[in-house]
């Protein structure tokens, strides 16, 4: 530390200097997360000094996480859904592995989840020391209600699906899953980080939520198709006391006891969120939700006409090609299987795309 400090001047030319060593947003085709709406952005300053850990000194700010798990439950179609505000997907799924544990009284615990499943689930079963077993996905990159069914004991305390697959953007089927769950009295985590803000607004919903009984839990997070400041994520759990089994007793704070994994909570994107969800309502996000599946579309056209192959016919805005090169200075990810990934957020505009596209047209010739 310096021990006199430094002029704001000098301080913020540093860091601004710093800030344009980050990749340029309109190159970014990699991302499950966007340029913050500006509507999240100024509901966010407003809040900055806001703790959601600490709930009884920020009452109002409590009260809106509140009325952002409400609309999220009545999105899903459970309208008094439990659930609070969490970091991400990744909270979300570690949250939901840890009340699955708790809900079960096994000493030897298993989860079984998709070989698709976001790395997250690595991370739960490893800090809570619960077995994964894997299902293979079937030729069309989804798992399958049978072979999912196969893996399934007594010592089984969770199955996991995925609506939005983080690589190829594909919906397992949640109905068939959801009647396994149900017919062996089994906990089912949707993991909707991605899709859950997508899905609801497609031309053709695919069904994925709390309409399908077997349902318990659903991972959605505002910071990706929800356009939030970061970190923004929610867990909601279908009865809404659920989360009561994870409390634990915090004595010196407003509240007496608490289910949340982080203690000091940021209140800033949680209200980012919401603005944004009441802002644009469902025709707003309707329309932003049809503006990158048509880019999706167009990006597999336009790849096409260079002979360049989808590997993936995705349920949702992430594209994937049978191709190991990208044209620099477009940042693209790789699958696993080594095919290019390209996510249409909403900051991948069509002209984005047009632009990309004829990129990779000049780097082929
Ligand atoms: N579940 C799914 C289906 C996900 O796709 C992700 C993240 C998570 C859970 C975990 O969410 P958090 O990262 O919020 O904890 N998917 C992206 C990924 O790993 C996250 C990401 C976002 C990566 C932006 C890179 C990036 O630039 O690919």
């Amino acid at each position: 530390m310096l021990s006199n400090g430094c002029t704001e001047d000098d301080l913020f030319s540093f860091l601004a200097s710093k800030k344009k060593e980050d990749i340029d947003h309109r190159y970014i085709l990699s991302s499950m997360c966007t340029l913050p709406h500006p509507i999240a952005a100024r509901a966010h300053a407003m809040f900055l000094e806001t703790n959601l850990g600490d709930p009884g000194l920020f009452p109002g700010t409590a009260s809106l996480e509140q009325l952002l798990i409400r609309r999220f439950g009545t999105l899903f179609h459970k309208p008094d859904a439990g659930g609070y505000a969490t970091s991400g997907g990744t909270e979300s799924n570690i949250q939901a592995m840890r009340l699955a544990k708790a809900l079960c009284h096994t000493k030897t615990p298993n989860v079984i989840v998709p070989q698709s499943a976001h790395f997250s689930f690595k991370k739960a079963c490893d800090i809570l020391s619960v077995e994964t077993r894997s299902v293979p996905l079937g030729p069309d990159k989804r798992i399958h209600a049978d072979t999912a069914a196969e893996l399934i004991d007594k010592n089984t305390i969770a199955l996991v699906a995925v609506a939005g697959t983080t690589e190829y953007g594909m919906v397992d089927p949640i109905g068939d899953l959801a009647k396994v769950a149900a017919q062996n009295d089994i906990f089912f985590h949707v993991d909707a980080a991605f899709g859950g803000m997508v899905i609801p607004f497609l031309d053709k919903p695919i069904p994925f939520d709390f309409s399908l009984p077997g349902v318990t839990t659903i991972a959605v997070d505002p910071h990706k198709m929800g356009m939030s400041t970061i970190p923004a994520g929610c867990l909601l759990t279908r009865e809404p006391d659920m989360l009561d089994a994870l409390n634990i007793d915090t004595p010196y704070l407003t509240v007496k006891k608490e289910y949340t994994l982080a203690g000091t909570r940021p209140g800033a994107p949680v209200v980012g969120a919401l603005a944004v969800l009441d802002y644009l309502g469902t025709e707003g996000m309707k329309a932003i939700v049809a503006g990158c599946m048509k880019n999706t579309r167009r990006l597999i056209a336009g790849m096409e006409t260079y002979g360049i192959q989808p590997a993936a016919n995705p349920d949702v805005n992430v594209a994937t090609f049978v191709c190991d090169k990208a044209p620099a200075p477009w940042r693209v990810s790789w699958t696993r299987a080594g095919h290019m990934r390209i996510v249409c957020m909403p900051h991948v505009t069509a002209d984005r795309i047009e632009a990309f596209l004829s990129d990779f047209g000049d780097m082929q010739c």
